[in-house]
């Protein structure tokens, strides 16, 4: 394809974390890019989940770009776990300081993208716009296309979804909240939504283990800290199992005396968020070892709760500890304590129907002004499944990954030429930190595109069926496909079980990637 005949090199769609760095380096390459945005500002994930509460559940100061030495040094942020309106203060600096902006184009959503002849993606966007590039790089997120539930029946009150919440914000003050679903997002909102509503009934399906955050400011003294050792703290990162600092433990649960295990729990639960999954080595291979983490937490919700009515149905028990993402709150478990917060549990008493003035579960009708959905997403395939996206000879996206994604390295997919997925499925995304990743990704992606030169590349279909059962074999030896989670597709209904994270941790998917890109680009077809 001759240089010039398309609109741009490149376009990316999303400009959230991955879709605002990948502009920024492909522009340092010389390369044109345009970004195209269904929201109304940058920010992805965080410009979409303004929900009470909202929260970053990985530490802020591992949360953050690593690109930008002065970026790094300006920036400080104010708490531990940074709220989401301080993430996306981040992301619009980010923007300004990169004067990204002139590239974005807001209120955009791509509907359609079509690998046309003789060599060009052509993307249709919901405003009728149709542009071309060489390049298609999606940067759409994981967490992006919203399960809103079909329920029966109508309710004549507002509903909101967690991740659709309204930026002017939605005053609950004196009203009588449902929340419905007990993910990350409940967790979270929950104990904030109780501070000011008349009343909060939560329904709950399945119980989820959460941990402390012991969020607070961020200490002077930590900041500074990070500053002055980030290239060894960041190269630590890249090449640790998660991307996020866990300490870990490299004993087995079951190698040490109960009291041992019981002191190494408590201390990571006096620390909080997720470094409690790092107390053993074996917590997510081994059922037993995970037992004893479960029991553990069971302990402290029985600890928290004082109805022991309600805590037993708080208690997890169908998914080993961390097999769904395990949550970090702020006062969830005691929430319940509170004389204006009731469980409702879904598992005796389902939803029925929703009517004019509440929720009617098989048991009795739930008076409330206000539903909100705290009821996750279409993780991970949604977002992409959610545009057209027709590969060579019209080959769909949607068709091909009708029994489950299938990816060279969650980077590209056999038969869509130069369409490049950040943290696509069959990469370690949403099991790490999603920065590190994202990262990792673009400047995969970018060295990639410089190479090319404007050639055309695709993923070789016998690479990529090794790979999906690499992918499917390393989680088989572990306890996550034992969960009904997004990870396995399992909360949607009609969504195929199929494991979608690499879950070889981020510092070896790395060097994998890394070789395959020394190798020529091995497993990859070129022009
Ligand atoms: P999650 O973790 O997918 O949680 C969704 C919750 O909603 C979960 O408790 C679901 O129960 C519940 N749910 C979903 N559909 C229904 C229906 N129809 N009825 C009742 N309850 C329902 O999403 P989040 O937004 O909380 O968190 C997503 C990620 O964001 C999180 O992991 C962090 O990484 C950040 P279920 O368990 O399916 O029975």
């Amino acid at each position: 394809m001759p240089p010039g005949s398309t609109d741009h090199d490149v376009i990316i769609i999303g400009a959230g974390f991955a879709g605002l760095y990948m502009l920024h380096r492909l522009r340092g390459q010389g390369l044109s890019a345009r970004v195209l945005e269904a929201g109304g500002g940058v920010g992805g994930t965080w410009y979409w989940n303004r929900y009470p509460g909202a929260r970053c559940d990985v530490e802020s100061l591992q949360y953050s770009y690593s690109f930008a030495e002065d970026l790094q040094r300006e920036w400080t942020w104010t708490e531990r776990y940074a709220t989401q309106p301080e993430i996306l203060r981040y992301l619009d600096h980010v923007a300004d300081r990169f004067d990204l902006r002139r590239d974005i184009e807001l209120n955009t959503r791509v509907t359609a993208a079509s690998w046309d002849a003789p060599g060009a993606w052509v993307v249709e966007t919901d405003g009728g716009e149709r542009l071309s590039a060489r390049y298609l790089v999606t940067a759409v997120g994981c967490l992006s296309a919203a399960n809103l539930p079909r329920l029966p029946g109508s309710f004549r009150g507002p509903s909101y979804h967690t991740g659709r919440w309204p930026a002017e914000g939605v005053d609950l003050a004196g009203r009588r909240v449902a929340v419905i679903g007990t993910g990350s997002s409940g967790i979270q909102s929950i104990p904030v939504i109780a501070e000011s509503a008349e009343h909060v009934t939560v329904f709950q399906r399945t119980p989820n283990f959460s941990v402390p955050a012991r969020n607070g400011p961020l200490r002077p003294e930590d900041d500074q800290w990070f500053k002055a050792n980030h290239h060894e703290l960041r190269h630590q990162l890249r090449t640790s199992h998660s991307g996020l600092f866990t300490s870990p433990n490299p004993d087995s649960a079951l190698a040490v005396t109960e009291e041992e295990r019981g002191r190494e729990f408590e201390a990571r639960w006096e620390r909080g968020g997720l470094a409690f999954l790092g107390a053993f080595s074996d917590l997510m291979i081994s059922e037993e070892a995970n037992r004893t983490a479960a029991d553990f937490v069971r302990g402290k919700i029985r600890a928290t709760v004082r109805d022991p009515a309600v805590a037993d149905l708080l208690l997890p028990g169908d998914h080993p500890l961390g097999s769904k993402r395990v949550c970090v709150d702020t006062g969830y478990y005691a929430a319940y304590n509170r004389p204006d917060v009731t469980l409702a549990d879904l598992r005796t008493a389902p939803i029925r129907e929703l009517t004019p003035g509440g929720v009617r579960t098989a048991d009795r009708e739930h008076p409330v002004d206000v539903i909100v959905y705290a009821t996750g997403f279409d993780a991970m395939t949604g977002p992409l499944l959610a545009i057209d996206i027709r590969g060579k000879g019209g080959l769909s996206l949607r068709e091909k990954w009708r029994a489950g994604p299938r990816s060279y390295l969650g980077l590209m997919s056999a038969g869509f030429p130069n369409l490049f997925t950040i943290t696509g499925p069959g990469s370690p995304s949403v099991l790490s930190n999603m920065i590190v990743s994202i990262e990792q990704h673009v400047d995969w992606i970018a060295e990639c595109l410089d190479r090319l030169g404007g050639r055309a590349l695709d993923a070789d279909p016998l690479a990529e069926d090794a790979w999906v059962e690499q992918v499917n074999e390393i989680a088989g030896l572990t306890l996550f496909p034992r969960a009904n989670s997004w990870y396995m597709g399992a909360n949607i209904p009609g969504k195929p079980r199929v494991f979608m994270p690499f879950v070889g941790g981020v510092g070896v998917y790395r060097d994998i990637c890394a070789e395959v890109a020394a190798n020529g680009y091995q497993g990859f077809l070129r022009d």
